[in-house]
């Protein structure tokens, strides 16, 4: 059930901002069928994150790594973007300054249409050299690239002779300096914040909307639960990101 008059609230501090941006988490993407990392049916329930998204994990089992991110891969192909996803690309066009930093890594806000994207966890679809000797190449499905060639292990390896892997962010890792500095400055100089479908547990992506209350932004959060974010956020609307980014979309 979406709160009306919290909706109706949202819609006119929207209408009354100039920059207005959003950042996102696995939760938007959970109604395209793609699973969440936590809660019941997420993928830490199945999946211990240190033998599957660290550095040391691909190092000790890098098959082990590899055979989880093509499972992953191949049900985000299935996956289509949802009503939050498409109304989120149509904020573009309300505000001209209007950009997404999203902690999710596939690639659902571009396909939505999305074209202001800060994947501040990188791309499950990029494949690059684990050496980093600069070797990148885009796999995502109808991508014309040729086949990265295989080891005896079914493994891709680089022109380098080093491993490849994901281009996503594991824990431990630095993020990209310039997409986690292009969010934070964001962060900084908007009016309004939406902070949608992410637990706010990860840092340093859970510090966007901290940023933004510290300097003075309205943040609007929308979860179908409670989290860590929920009490300091200025609103929360708690349900289904598929049914309240449209709801805010006809508020404003
Ligand atoms: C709905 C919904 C619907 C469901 N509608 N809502 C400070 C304190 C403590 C620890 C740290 C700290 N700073 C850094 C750390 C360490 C660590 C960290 O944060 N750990 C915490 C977990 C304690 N961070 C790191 O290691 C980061 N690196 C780093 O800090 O480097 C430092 C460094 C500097 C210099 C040199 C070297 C190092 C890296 C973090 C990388 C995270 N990687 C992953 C995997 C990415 C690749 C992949 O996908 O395979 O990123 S982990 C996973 O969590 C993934 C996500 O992007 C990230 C966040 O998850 P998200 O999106 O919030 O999803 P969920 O599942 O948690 O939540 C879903 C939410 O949606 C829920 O709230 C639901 O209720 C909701 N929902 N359906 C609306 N329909
Ligand atoms: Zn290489």
């Amino acid at each position: 059930m979406v709160d009306r008059d919290a909706i109706e609230r949202c819609g006119r501090l929207l209408r009354e901002a100039g920059r207005v941006m959003a950042t996102t988490g696995a939760g938007i993407s959970a109604e395209s069928g793609v699973p969440t990392f936590r809660g019941p049916d997420g993928l830490w329930r199945r999946y211990r994150p240190e033998d599957l998204a660290t550095p040391e994990a691909f190092g000790a089992n890098p098959a082990l790594v590899w055979e989880w991110y093509r499972w992953r891969r191949a049900r985000i192909a299935e996956a289509r973007p949802n009503p939050g996803h498409d109304a989120l690309s149509r904020f573009e066009r309300r505000w001209p300054a209007f950009e997404l930093v999203t902690q999710n890594v596939d690639g659902l806000h571009h396909r939505a249409g999305s074209t202001r994207v800060i994947e501040v966890h990188g791309n499950i679809w990029r494949t690059r050299c684990a050496r980093r000797c600069g070797f990148s190449i885009d796999e995502s499905p109808g991508a014309a690239t040729e086949p990265v060639p295989l080891d005896d292990r079914g493994l891709p390896v680089c022109q380098c002779g080093g491993m490849l892997r994901p281009d996503v962010t594991w824990f431990g890792e630095a993020l990209d300096a310039q997409a986690i500095t292009r969010a934070f400055a964001l962060a900084e100089s908007c009016e309004v914040l939406l902070v949608v479908g992410t637990s706010s547990l990860v840092y340093p992506a859970a510090a966007v909307p901290e940023i933004a209350l510290g300097a003075g932004a309205t943040v609007i959060e929308i979860n179908v639960d409670a989290t860590p974010l929920t009490s300091r956020a200025d609103v929360s609307l708690r349900g289904l990101a598929g049914e309240i980014l449209p709801a805010l979309e006809g508020a404003v």
